[in-house]
């Protein structure tokens, strides 16, 4: 079903948005969708760079064999980005928090598109890192990678090669990012899931973690996820239509 105006949203989760003092929301590429990154997975298509799938060239493996291919994906990528702007759903979001409705929100992200933070979200958990920073393959200082500036080559602590500062596959999550996380899925009352294909691991696991331990939970999504039979809720349909109509 396709939702189109506020009075489609099943009554118990805007009451349980209305009244719940801890929320917990997760995102994925979906929510950047309607801005114009394009997603991983979806619509039965998998991303691919150069004839190779994102897993391929977003892994481990592929930092250790072609640095310089693995930069060259990125910096394709934050040129895309760097022309995009927030859509209405990340825009809801920092509503969300702003309106200290709840008296605990925790924003949790696998997006490294930095999309949140440039609407104007804050402390956002970003769990696979940003695409906006370069880390030392050595000593592991990390810079910020200016939109319009040319990013640094070397490291400038100790002059070693940097590499995007983001999470690939078979790579383990920034120190704390899980566990704060984690920590907040298993406190919260309403969990709202956006724009993931949860399939990733271990981000797929807070909404598990948030059902659980008793929180209502609602996926955003257009298509159905291996996530969609555990949910109280599941709007069809994109964020940047449904977010502003839950809150009204
Ligand atoms: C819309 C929309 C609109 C469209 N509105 N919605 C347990 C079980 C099985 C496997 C594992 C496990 N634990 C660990 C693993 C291994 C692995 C894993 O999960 N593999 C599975 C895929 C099988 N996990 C890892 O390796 C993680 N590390 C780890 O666990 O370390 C410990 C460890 C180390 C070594 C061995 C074992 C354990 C790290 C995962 C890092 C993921 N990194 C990436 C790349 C980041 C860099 C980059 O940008 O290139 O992160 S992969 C990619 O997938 C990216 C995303 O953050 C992540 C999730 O994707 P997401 O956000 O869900 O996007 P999509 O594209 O998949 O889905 C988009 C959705 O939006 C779709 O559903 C659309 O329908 C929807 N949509 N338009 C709303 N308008």
């Amino acid at each position: 079903m396709q939702l189109s105006t506020a009075s489609q949203i099943p009554v118990e989760l805007r009451e349980r948005f209305a009244t719940a003092q801890r929320v917990l929301v997760l995102t994925g590429a979906g929510i950047s969708a309607e801005s114009g990154v394009p997603t991983f997975r979806g619509g039965g298509n998998s991303a691919v760079w150069k004839g190779l799938p994102f897993d391929v060239i977003s892994s481990a493996q592929m930092v250790k064999r072609d640095l310089p291919a693995v930069w060259e994906w990125f910096d394709y990528r934050r040129d895309i980005l760097k022309n995009l702007a927030p859509n209405a759903a990340h825009k809801a979001i920092v509503r969300w928090q702003r309106q200290s409705r709840f008296s605990e929100f925790t924003l949790v992200t696998q997006n490294v598109d930095g999309l949140h933070q440039y609407a104007g979200s804050t402390d956002v958990i970003e769990m696979h890192g940003s695409i906006w920073r370069a880390r030392c393959i050595s000593c592991h200082s990390t810079f910020e990678i200016l939109r319009d500036d040319k990013r640094q080559e070397e490291c400038a602590s100790c002059g070693e090669h940097l590499r995007p500062d983001v999470v690939l596959f078979g790579e383990i999550l920034p120190t704390g990012a899980f566990e704060r996380a984690a920590e907040a899925a298993a406190k919260c009352e309403l969990c709202i899931v956006i724009g993931t294909s949860a399939l990733v691991y271990p981000a797929a696991s807070l909404p598990e973690i948030a059902k659980a331990n008793g929180a209502f939970l609602c996926e955003i999504n257009p298509e159905r996820t291996p996530l969609s039979d555990l949910c109280d809720v599941v709007l069809t349909g994109k964020a940047g239509e449904l977010l502003d109509l839950i809150e009204h």
